[in-house]
């Protein structure tokens, strides 16, 4: 039976108040306006970022639903407008939309599409409106994706069609996590051949940093973590060695300036602290390193720094989701992994039912976890 113009009542994690539990409730879709799809949803994943949403630093409209990044669906309805996706189509939203118009889309290297809710979140879609009803009041969008339902609506460029045949439970994380930490390595820092690299952080997106440093042919790949419980699984994807910057009384920074002979080539910092994003610049070589900021700090925060660190000749940068244009870009890094160019088994460490969302972030919060995907 056809869902056309109709509003579909399904159930969602509705977030109504700051630092709180999700609670699963039914909601109402409305059907989607012009350019713009519903989308029925298959596995999502979870990523820091939308621990960022729960605690209020990434975005404050309430109430929400929350899912920012790992995500795919399969289309449902699309009404009044003519997109590149039908009915069937599988899909993955796109936390950072690429509209193709803007001065963004338009330059060669740049990927922070205007279009996008990221900088200053209104909550809700294009059009300044809400598709999610729950008891009667609407309900906020996140980043115009919000995956924490079993239907979505999303705009038209914050929506890219994938390989029929891609596993969906796994191909979720080409919509944040994986793209974010192997484009960062890949695309921002553009890692080279034979060099030496210093990740810290070794979650999901981190472990994608690593995966991205192997794949441009990094010699040495130095993991840095807090977690002991976190090295093998960055030794598995690519990491030469693992340093737990608590076992060391100097500074992470000096340990790793002396093991890679005076600073390493490229640094990331994929936790999202002012500490370390301080130390990831240090440990880069002074007059050639590339220091790369992937994690997001958890509040508007600001780091003094002293510019002789910039002036000797360091690069210091950052890029939201990798770097990557997202809409041409994540259907061919789902071609890739449906070509076996790289492989998503050792970020995916759990897998719930959408209903356990709560354990999924008890999960992520303790560490316990890389990635949860929730299915539906
Ligand atoms: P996750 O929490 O899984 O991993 C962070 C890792 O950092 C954990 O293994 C921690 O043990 C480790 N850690 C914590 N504190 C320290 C410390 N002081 N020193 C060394 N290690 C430490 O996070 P994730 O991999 O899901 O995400 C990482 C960051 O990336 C996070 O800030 C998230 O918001 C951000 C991000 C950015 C983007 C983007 O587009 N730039 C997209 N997605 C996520
Ligand atoms: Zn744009």
């Amino acid at each position: 039976m056809s869902t056309a113009g109709k509003v579909i009542k399904c159930k969602a994690a509705v977030l109504w108040e700051l630092k709180k539990p999700f609670s699963i409730e039914e909601v109402e879709v409305a059907p989607p306006k012009a350019h713009e799809v519903r989308i029925k949803l298959v596995a999502t994943g979870i990523c820091r970022s939308d621990d960022h949403g729960v605690n209020g630093s990434l975005v404050a409209c309430l109430p929400v639903i929350l899912g920012s990044c790992l995500d795919t669906v399969e289309i449902n309805t699309i009404k009044e407008s003519v997109l590149s996706s039908s009915p069937g189509d599988k899909v993955i939203p796109l936390f950072v939309p690429q509209c193709g118009e803007c001065n963004v889309c338009k330059h060669p290297e740049a990927n922070l599409c205007q279009k996008g809710d990221l900088k200053e979140s209104q909550g809700t879609l294009n059009d300044g409106t809400c598709r999610f009803t729950c008891r009667g009041k609407p309900i906020h969008h996140f980043l115009g994706t919000s995956t924490f339902t079993q239907y979505t609506v999303v705009n038209e460029m914050s929506v890219a069609k994938i390989h029929e045949d891609a596993p969906l439970e796994k191909v979720c994380l080409i919509g944040c996590g994986f793209s974010t930490g192997y484009g960062s390595a890949v695309k921002v820092a553009k890692v080279t051949q034979g060099s030496t690299c210093a990740v810290f952080g070794l979650g999901g997106v981190g472990l994608s940093v690593i995966m991205g440093c192997k794949a441009a042919g990094a010699a040495r790949i130095i993991a840095v973590d807090i977690n002991k419980d976190k090295f093998a699984r960055a030794k598995q994807v690519g990491a030469t060695e693992c340093i737990n910057p608590q076992d060391y009384e100097k500074p992470i920074e000096k340990v790793l300036k002396e093991v890679s002979g005076g600073g390493v080539d490229f640094s990331f910092e994929v936790i999202g602290r002012l500490e370390t994003m301080m130390s990831s610049l240090l440990c880069c070589q002074e007059a050639y390193g590339v220091s790369v900021i992937v994690g997001v700090p958890p509040n508007a925060q600001t780091i003094s720094m002293n510019p002789m660190l910039l002036l000797t000749g360091r690069t210091w940068k950052g890029a939201i989701f990798g770097g990557f244009k997202s809409k041409e870009s994540v259907p061919k890094l789902v071609s890739d992994f449906m070509a076996k160019k790289f492989s998503l088994d050792q970020l995916i460490t759990h897998v719930l039912p959408f209903e356990k969302i709560n354990e999924g972030f008890d999960l992520l919060r303790s560490g316990k976890s890389v990635r949860t995907i929730l299915t539906f």
